[in-house]
Formats: C-alpha cells, structure tokens, sequence
C-alpha cells in the first residue's frame, strides 16, 4: 500500500513533530492545530495551524494588495499562469490524488478523477482568458457607442467542503484567477491537508513568475474563519459549498453587507426510471450514484422512483447489484466503497435509518456499521436501500451517506411531481427510450434542478456545464458555461463622440 509519508513529502507537506506545516506561516496562521485523521485507517496524518483573526487579517491584506497588480495583467497573461498550474497539477496528479484519497476516503480512482477535474477546468479557464466577452449595443442617439464590458471584482473568499475537497475549489479558482480576482480559500476542517498541498503547488506557479503569493491565500479553521469572509465588506464575493444550513448563515451574513454570494448547497438528487428504460443503461447508473464516495457527494442519488411495472425488477435487480459491491480501503483498486468522513457522519447515517425505520421504511439492503481489523478506523457503513413512501420527512433531508429510497409511481406526471416534491434542487435524472417522457421531464414542466439527464445518472457532472442547483441549493452555478460571469462585474458604457449632447429617452434640456 502507498506510504502516505512519501506521498506528503512530494507534495512539500513537512511533518513537523505532531503538527504539519507548510512552512508559510503567513498562509496556515498562528492558532490552535487542526488535526486530520484518515477515515481509511483512524491514523493522524498531520495538522495545521487555524488561523487566528489577526492572521485572517494579514491575509486579507496579502490578497488586497496583490490584487491591484493581478487585476492589471491582460486576461490572457492570466491564462497563461493558470495554464501552468494545471501543468503543476499534471505532474503531482498521482500524489494529490492519493492524499485525496487518503485524507477524505473516498477512492483512490475518485481521487484521481478529482484531480483531473482541476486539470480540466484549468485548461477551461485557459481558453476563457480569451473569451471573456461583452456584448455591444446600438445607441438610441446619434454618434454614441454602447457596450458593456466585464472587469475583475476583487477578492473571492472560496468556503470548500470535505468531499470534494479540492476540485470544487479550483472550479472557482481558477475561473476567479483569469477574471483578474484573487482568492482566499478556506477548506474544509476535515480535509486541510489536501488544501495545504494544492497551495503548495500553486505559490511554485506564482514564484516561477514573480507574482505575489497573494493571489491565492488559504486559511485553515473552522466556523470562525467562515464568518470572518461572509462578513467582511473586503470580501467582494464569497462563494460556499456545503449544507444548507451553512449556506444560508453565508447569505445572511453576506446579504447584510449587500455583498455578493454564490451558494452550491445540498441536493436531494433522484433518478426516474420509466418502464421504457434501458435497464442495462440504468442499473449501473444508480449503483454509481448512490454508492459512489460513498453517498457523500451532493450529486449523489438520493432517490429511485420507479414506474410500478418494472418495481419488482428493478429492486431485484439492485439488490443482486448490492450483494456484489465491496467495501474497504478506498486505495486498494478492488474496492467499490470507502469510509465515511468521520465518526459523526456514522452517527447520522444510523440516525438516518432509524428515522426511516420509525416512519415506516422497509429495508431491501440491510444498514450496517462494519467492524473488524480493516474497518477500525470505525467509519465504514455498508450501502442500504429502503422502500419509502415520498412524503417521509425523512426523505426531504439530505444524508451524507449510501442510503437510497425507493418509490413507486405510476404516471410521468406523478414522477415528476415526487422527483420536485423536496425542498432541494440540484441533479435529477430520468431513465428512457421513449422521447415524449424525457422531453417532457426536460420541459419548463418537468425537472426543477439545476441539472436534469436522459439515460445518465445524477452524480458525475462534467465541467464544461454550469454546476449548481435550484431552491434550497441555493441557485449558484459554478465552472462551465458563462459561470465567470459571477467572478466580474459589468460595467455599461456610452460615449458620446459628436459634437451636440442628445439625452436618452427624447428628453430636452436646454440652457
Ligand atoms: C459536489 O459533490 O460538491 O457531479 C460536487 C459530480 C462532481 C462534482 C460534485 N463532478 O458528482
């Protein structure tokens, strides 16, 4: 098995005694230190030291200092810096994906999937620095241009949670960095390590180019540190990706300074599986979706609504599914399953399935917290499927864990109506051959999330499309598409080059 050890000294993480540092004080603060504790195994990995206010500070003014020259470097030069860190994350992909893998559980082909979707989205941003286009508009007056143009907004506090712990952030990131902002990231508690290395990688980019490390900043802490970006005016956009419960003290707390949020919260992702689906097409779908990292991305199908018809098949059929997945150290290749984050994620797993249990749930795949040697690290849980009925409270929460619901439908329309049914709004999909029910699923009438497929699963969204969802997923849309548009701001412009002084709307004004 990889020695982690090697695996952190490639990646520039130094141990030092019992805590880990990059060596930047400037960067990890002065405060208590955060442990990290693999989920593979229980072992300590490292630490790193929270930031204290007065380090947050010191970082802010890093972040606002290196902006005034960012921001000045023709977009395309931008390009090119972010060219080269995705070049920088060519070369440690292995490396960044085991710790990935190691730090967070999930596994390690997921790791490495992770880090590809940095390398994507940098090479992304990289065509975008040419890209990033305003529209120009025939003037009511005579002799006067319009157009509007888009400039940098300042600097973009960047909130990540721990399962994605380091693409979700170069989505933003790299976007935010050809705009012309700088970033201030603050990782996941959970996953500081992982953060700590990308940074590592990033300021070598920086320094190869005599750019100040200020264009990316990382503080490492908890709450406190989320609240000191949602709350400061200086912060010119904060974007978060979380639970919901998070997300909406961000945007309080945002919206208080009329500053700008953009939120990627929880979903309560389901799949539609009509009786005129390809079952061969949908049954791995489903599998991948739901156990995949473990039932902890926020893609991750939450629920199956089945037309009635195929309901007994398609249950045998993911039951027999189940019965074959295997779970264990997310690096061994052979494992289908990882652990849990924590311990605390455990809990709410059995807390999950007690609750479906009280509502009246009837388990297909039994729940169970494993035990034993390869599981001492006490996190694994074995992937479960429940038949439920839509309207369980239960099934409007989201769990961060392989639990599935089953439901049984009968018309479109119902399906329809169950799979928007929750308060959540991000990955939906519907498994079809017949071409009415997946453009009426597609229809203004169909799907309300931000993201709705035909004969794909929920989870595993790509990044060339605009990533995020709707309702209490909080309606911000991150990487592809014209997502940038959140890192700028507009700015109209008229000029005026005749020799009189026309005023808009015919109005006369005479001196
Ligand atoms: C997340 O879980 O926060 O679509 C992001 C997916 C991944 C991203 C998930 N590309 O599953």
């Amino acid at each position: 098995m990889t020695d982690i050890k090697i695996v952190l000294s490639k990646l520039g993480i130094q141990d030092l005694n019992n805590g880990i540092s990059t060596g930047q004080k400037s960067w990890i603060g002065d405060g208590d230190v955060i442990e990290s504790f693999s989920p593979v195994n229980g072992r300590k990995i490292g630490g790193a030291n929270q930031a204290e206010r007065s380090d947050y500070d010191a970082v802010v003014n890093k972040a606002a200092s290196a902006f005034k020259s960012w921001r000045e470097m023709p977009a395309p030069k931008r390009g090119e810096i972010v060219r080269q860190m995705g070049e920088e994350l060519r070369k440690f992909k292995s490396e960044l994906g085991t710790l990935v893998s190691y730090e967070m559980g999930k596994s390690l082909q997921e790791g490495l999937g992770e880090v590809q979707e940095m390398i994507d989205i940098a090479d992304f941003a990289v065509g975008l620095s040419r890209q990033l286009y305003g529209l120009s508009m025939h003037s009511e007056r005579p002799q006067h241009r319009m157009y509007e143009q888009w400039h940098p907004l300042g600097i973009v506090g960047i909130i990540s949670a721990f399962n994605f712990p380091v693409a979700v952030w170069s989505w933003n990131a790299m976007l935010a960095w050809v705009c012309g902002d700088v970033c201030i990231w603050k990782p996941s508690e959970k996953t500081p390590l992982t953060a700590l290395a990308c940074q590592n990688i990033i300021k070598t980019v920086l320094q190869n180019n005599k750019i100040p490390e200020g264009v990316s900043c990382v503080v490492t802490g908890g709450r406190d540190a989320g609240e000191w970006l949602a709350g400061d005016p200086r912060i010119a956009l904060v974007s978060a990706t979380g639970s919901t419960r998070m997300g909406r003290a961000v945007a309080e707390a945002v919206a208080k300074r009329l500053g700008r949020s953009l939120l990627e919260l929880g979903g309560n992702n389901a799949i539609i599986v009509s009786q005129h689906a390809d079952l061969a097409v949908a049954i791995p779908g489903i599998v991948f979706g739901a156990v995949g990292t473990a039932g902890q991305r926020c893609t991750s199908t939450r629920r199956v609504i089945l037309h009635e018809s195929i309901f007994e098949d398609v249950k045998d059929k993911l039951v027999r599914a189940y019965s074959q997945l295997r779970i264990g150290n997310p690096l061994d290749p052979e494992i289908h399953v990882g652990p849990l984050i924590d311990i605390d994620a455990v809990k709410e797993y059995e807390k999950t399935v007690q609750k479906v249990k009280d509502a009246g749930g009837k388990f297909l795949v039994e729940p169970r917290v494993l035990t034993g040697d390869a599981f001492s690290s006490g996190c694994y849980v074995a992937p479960c499927i429940a038949e439920v009925e839509s309207q369980f409270e239960i099934v409007q929460h989201e769990t961060f864990a392989p639990i599935l619901y089953l439901i049984k439908y009968s018309s479109l329309e119902e399906a329809i109506e169950i799979q928007n049914s929750v308060p959540q709004g991000l990955s939906s999909a519907i498994f079809t051959l017949n071409i009415r029910e997946s453009e009426q699923f597609l229809s203004q009438a169909g799907s309300d999330c931000g993201i709705a497929n035909v004969n794909i699963g929920t989870s595993g969204a790509e990044i060339g499309g605009a990533f995020g969802g709707e309702k209490e997923t909080g309606g911000g849309r991150e990487s592809g598409s014209d997502a940038w548009k959140a890192y700028m701001r507009r700015q109209t412009n008229t000029i005026n080059f005749g020799n009189t002084l026309p005023l808009a709307q015919g109005i006369k004004f005479e001196i």
